[in-house]
């Protein structure tokens, strides 16, 4: 039997995301680990946009946005629920927050990230842009425990690896922070199996050549 194709890049947060969607959809890839700096020309031709990741299934067609991967595997198979069957208006609100995560909080958190690439404004000022969105998600974990409520949903795995990449800027900062209720979903996050699993360290494509299986065999 072929499996699907994933061009992954281990710290990226977008792949992060996608490798969530295939471990908790039970699912099964092979992964292919890249190096940013020496893009596959496999994965070049099959995407030429050239970000990761890119999922390409046995009939040749290709996946090449994160949160469409998680939503193609969920697809498949949905144990958890994450996709919010049978709740449209909560799958509108998961989206909408996706939505606000992927193209107004990343853009600030680059920025804060590389502050001194962006030397019209201070670190600080791009913080307190990408806390506009700390904030929202504060005020939401301040009512339940994920997201969307008390279960978790694509909406906490589509997120928070990109909460972790802000966490880490300055942690000093973060773990003084008084976004309590963001800092504990968070930590549920970053320990959980899942995490762990998703975030095992691969041989490089480009080194190997070789692709490993990925998903199924080591869902939680
Ligand atoms: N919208 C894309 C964004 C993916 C993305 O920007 N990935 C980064 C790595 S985190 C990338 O591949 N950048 C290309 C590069 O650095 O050369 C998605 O959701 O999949």
């Amino acid at each position: 039997m072929s499996f699907p194709t994933l061009y992954s890049f281990r710290r990226c947060p977008y792949a992060m995301r996608a490798r969530l969607g295939i471990l908790l959809s039970e699912q099964s890839v092979n992964l292919r680990e890249i190096v940013l700096k020496h893009k596959p020309e496999a994965m070049l031709v099959a995407s030429p946009k050239g970000t990761v990741p890119v999922l390409i299934l046995p009939d040749a067609s290709v996946i090449e946005e994160s949160i469409e991967i998680m939503c193609w595997a969920l697809m498949q198979h949905d144990p958890l629920n994450l996709l919010l069957s049978e709740a449209p208006q909560q799958q509108e609100i998961a989206k909408a927050l996706i939505h606000t995560n992927d193209h107004s909080f990343k853009p600030w958190l680059d920025k804060y990230k590389y502050a001194d690439r962006h030397p019209e404004h201070s670190e600080q000022y791009y913080r307190q842009q990408a806390e506009v969105f700390i904030a929202q998600l504060e005020s939401i974990l301040a009512k339940h425990s994920q997201l969307m409520g008390d279960k978790v949903s694509i909406a906490d795995y589509a997120i928070f690896p990109f909460i972790r990449q802000f966490a880490s800027v300055d942690k000093f900062w973060f773990d003084a922070s008084h976004y309590t209720h963001l800092k504990k979903w968070l930590k549920f996050h970053i320990e959980s199996d899942a995490f762990t699993q998703i975030m095992k360290k691969y041989p490089t494509w480009l080194e190997s050549g070789k692709s490993f299986e990925f998903g199924k065999h080591i869902a939680v």
